[in-house]
């Protein structure tokens, strides 16, 4: 047989038949059991890469930066931050009416009058309001995940509440500290709507002041940050310093300078993390990925090989097996869920479903070996309503989905 042959029918069944036994394993974790981690036993070749996985929640040296400033915020001497407010003790938020397009608010929160909130009042509403929940912090225009994190902090809607709004607010527009200089200004917005209620189940907008149970570090914009759970980064402006409430009807955020699509939502996609570059001819080869785990869910990963000689994209795609939940979340104290934690069971810290919406996955698959030659991997993911990556949303200022090509080759050593 070519290179470019179906992986045999049998490794298909195979992989098919473990991806329904694991869901098996998902409804044991729907009635409480522990995590089980893998749902059988996997391979050895296979077992040895799935342990060298990168943990599930991000250290905080792994997140990557993509902020923007000049000096950067999170780099300023520790005096300036106190001095700007960017630091727990210092930090104030002031919550004002939009000049231009007024909402009415009874008591809006402003330096002048003394009522700007402060970081011990926001921690006096979490005492009641907090939440915690689960989301991978995801760039919208270079496709990247950033890291995946377990944000904690409270409502939106508490601290909008403060200043008694009484009518004509449409949106809620928000800014980050950025030196004072209006051409490196930061904002993005959301309508009132998002941040009263949270639709299809999805947690609310945060302002967030912890990450993966410790305070939200400068770098990751502490003091406070917005947390949009469902969104792209942008909209979870960092070193947060002033709320306008607005009746204007429509975005600006800084986000739509660059052609990106303001208002779009997390994408469902599969990436590699670890490939051989190069294997033995018949020797069977490990891969490992993630995917990320958009609004539209995640059903399945596939994965498919193609020889450098076949010439037609590849039609031929077989089932990855998607990990059951971590034994060991990474990067949280004692590596685990605290209780009271959105998407989590409390006694047990098991997830109530799985895979879970904007969070990540890991997937594995031992693919059979191949005569020597050049080839192209390839991971895609499908969705709950059965849409194909880079489907259904294919264009790239609505977030990355295209699909990812590794290249390999098989070789004697
Ligand atoms: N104030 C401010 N907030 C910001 C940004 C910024 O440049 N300034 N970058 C945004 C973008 S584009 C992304 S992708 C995320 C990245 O979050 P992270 O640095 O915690 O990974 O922060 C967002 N919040
Ligand atoms: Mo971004």
């Amino acid at each position: 047989m070519n290179g470019a042959r179906r992986i045999s029918s049998a490794a298909h069944h195979a992989w098919t038949r473990r991806h329904f036994l694991r869901l098996g394993a998902v409804g044991a974790a729907a009635l409480n059991l522990p995590p089980t981690g893998a749902a059988e036993p996997l391979p050895p070749e296979l077992a040895r890469t799935v342990e060298s996985l990168e943990p599930f929640f991000t250290p905080p040296d792994k997140f990557r930066d993509v902020s923007r400033g000049k000096p950067l915020p999170h780099s300023l001497p520790e005096d300036k931050k106190r001095i700007v407010g960017l630091t727990r003790e210092t930090w104030k938020l002031e919550v004002i009416s939009d000049p231009e397009n007024p909402a009415s608010l009874r008591n809006p929160l402003t330096h002048k009058t003394g009522t700007a909130l402060d970081f011990p009042r926001l921690l006096q509403l979490g005492e009641k309001h907090s939440v915690r929940f689960a989301k991978m912090m995801t760039c919208l225009n270079i496709g990247c995940p950033l890291g995946m994190g377990l944000w904690e902090g409270v409502p939106l809607r508490e601290v909008i509440a403060l200043t008694q709004p009484r009518e004509n607010l449409r949106r809620v527009f928000y800014y980050g500290y950025h030196n004072d200089d209006p051409a490196q200004m930061f904002r993005s917005s959301l309508p009132i709507d998002r941040v009263l209620e949270d639709p299809f189940d999805l947690p609310p907008v945060i302002l967030c002041y912890k990450l993966n149970g410790a305070w939200l570090d400068s770098e990751r914009g502490g003091p406070v940050r917005m947390v949009v759970p469902e969104a792209y980064g942008f909209k979870s402006v960092k070193w947060l310093t002033h709320l306008v409430l607005t009746n204007l009807f429509h975005a600006n955020d800084t986000y739509a300078n660059d052609n990106n699509n303001v208002e779009s939502w997390l994408k469902t996609f599969a990436a590699t993390l670890s490939i051989p570059k190069s294997v033995k001819p018949g020797e069977s080869i490990p891969v490992t990925g993630y995917a990320q785990v958009g609004l539209s869910g995640l059903t399945r990963v596939q994965v498919s090989i193609q020889s450098d000689a076949a010439v037609n994209p590849p039609d031929e795609w077989t089932d990855a097996q998607i990990l059951a939940p971590p034994r060991n979340w990474g990067h949280l104290p004692e590596g685990k869920i605290p209780p009271g934690t959105m998407g989590f069971d409390d006694v047990t810290g098991a997830p109530r479903t799985w895979p879970m919406r904007l969070a990540k996955v890991h997937w594995a698959v031992l693919l059979p070996g191949r005569p020597a030659g050049h080839y192209t991997f390839r991971c895609r993911t499908i969705d709950e309503k059965g849409a194909a990556q880079p489907l259904p949303r294919p264009f790239k200022n609505s977030g990355h989905s295209a699909i990812e090509l590794t290249e390999f080759t098989v070789k004697e050593s």
